[in-house]
C-alpha cells in the first residue's frame, strides 16, 4: 500500500523529473507532474499542470489536494540572479507558503552540492558544516535550505534537503567518479525520505556509494538511505576518456568544480 495519495513532482520537464516520473509512481496512487515547460499529456494515474513557480496562485492551485512533494523545479546551473531569483527563491517561497496553507507536511528538496561547493575535494564535509556556496546558484539552494528550516521550526514541515552530487546515467569526468548518484540510487534516496517514520529537517547528500567521496551522511542515518550503485565501475573509462587534472585549476580543487569558475561574476 502507498503511503501518499498524491505526491506532486515539479520540474518535471528537466532531466531528473524525466528520469523520475516512472519511478515515482511506484511511491503513490497519483502523481502530480508540473513544470513551466509544456511536457506532454498525462499517463495512466498521473496529472499535467503548467505553471511558473514564481507565480504564486499558480503554485497554490498546483499544491491543492497534494500529500507530500518532490521539489525539481528552477533554475539548475549557475546563471544570471534574475532567473535565480524568480525560479528558486521565489519559487521555493511560494512552494512553501502553498505547503503551510494546505497543510503538506512533507518535502523532498533537490538542493545541491554547490551549497557547499568550495570547500576543497581533499576535505571530507557533513551536514553541520556550514555552507560555502561556490555562486548565485549554490546561495539559492542554502536559501531553499534555510526556509525549509523555517517552515520546520514554525509549521513543522519535514523536509530533505537532498545536495544532489551529479544525477546522469553515468560519470561523466573524474570529478563525478566522486559525486555520481545513478537515477535508481536518487529514487531509492527519495523513497527512503518519503516513507521515513520521522524526518525533520535533514540535509543529505546525493551520491551512490562511491569508493571516492567528500560527504559524510552519518548525521541522516535516520532515512535509512541505502545505495546500491557506485561510479567504480566506470573509473577505467572515465580515466581513459579524460587527461590527468592540472592542480593549479580552482575546478580541480575545490568540491564544486566548474562552478566555482562559472557564472556573471566574470563578465
Ligand atoms: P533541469 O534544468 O533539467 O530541470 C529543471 C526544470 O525546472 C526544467 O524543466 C525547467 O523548465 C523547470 N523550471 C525552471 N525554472 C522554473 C520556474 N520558474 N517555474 C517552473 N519550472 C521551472 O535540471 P535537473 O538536472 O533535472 O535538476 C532537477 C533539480 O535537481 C534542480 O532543482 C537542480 O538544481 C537539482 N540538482 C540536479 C543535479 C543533477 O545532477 N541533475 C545536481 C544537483 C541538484
Ligand atoms: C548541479 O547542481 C547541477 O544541477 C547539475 O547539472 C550538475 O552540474 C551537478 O550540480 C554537478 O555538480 O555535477
Amino acid at each position: 500500500m502507498n503511503l501518499h495519495n498524491r505526491i506532486l513532482m515539479t520540474g518535471a520537464a528537466g532531466g531528473l523529473g524525466t528520469a523520475m516520473r516512472g519511478r515515482l509512481k511506484s511511491n503513490c496512487n497519483l502523481l502530480r507532474l508540473s513544470d513551466r515547460l509544456p511536457f506532454g499529456p498525462a499517463a495512466d494515474r498521473e496529472e499535467v499542470v503548467v505553471a511558473d513557480l514564481a507565480d504564486a496562485a499558480a503554485v497554490m492551485e498546483m499544491v491543492q489536494g497534494v500529500d507530500a512533494i518532490v521539489h525539481f523545479g528552477g533554475v539548475s546551473v549557475e546563471s544570471p540572479f534574475e532567473p535565480i531569483l524568480k525560479g528558486n527563491i521565489l519559487g521555493a517561497y511560494n512552494l512553501y507558503e502553498a505547503a503551510r496553507k494546505q497543510g503538506v507536511k512533507r518535502i523532498i528538496f533537490a538542493s545541491s552540492n554547490h551549497v557547499t561547493g568550495f570547500y576543497r575535494q581533499s576535505e571530507t564535509i557533513d551536514a553541520d558544516n556550514p555552507p560555502r556556496p561556490d555562486g548565485l546558484y549554490g546561495l539559492s539552494k542554502a536559501f531553499g535550505e534555510d526556509l525549509a528550516r523555517l517552515y520546520f521550526d514554525r509549521y513543522g514541515i519535514e523536509t530533505a534537503c537532498v545536495r544532489i552530487g551529479s544525477s546522469f546515467p553515468e560519470p561523466k569526468d573524474r570529478r563525478m567518479l566522486a559525486t555520481w548518484i545513478s537515477f535508481d540510487d536518487l529514487h531509492r534516496l527519495i523513497s527512503a525520505c518519503l516513507s521515513t517514520p520521522v524526518l525533520g529537517h535533514t540535509i543529505i547528500f546525493g551520491m551512490s556509494n562511491n569508493a571516492v567521496t567528500w560527504w559524510d551522511n552519518s548525521r541522516a542515518r535516520h532515512v535509512g538511505y541505502v545505495p546500491k550503485d557506485s561510479s567504480d565501475v566506470f573509473r577505467d573509462a572515465v580515466y581513459a576518456k579524460t587527461s590527468a587534472p592540472d592542480l593549479s585549476d580552482a575546478a580541480v580543487q575545490f568540491q564544486g568544480g566548474m562552478f566555482v569558475r562559472t557564472g556573471p561574476f566574470n563578465q
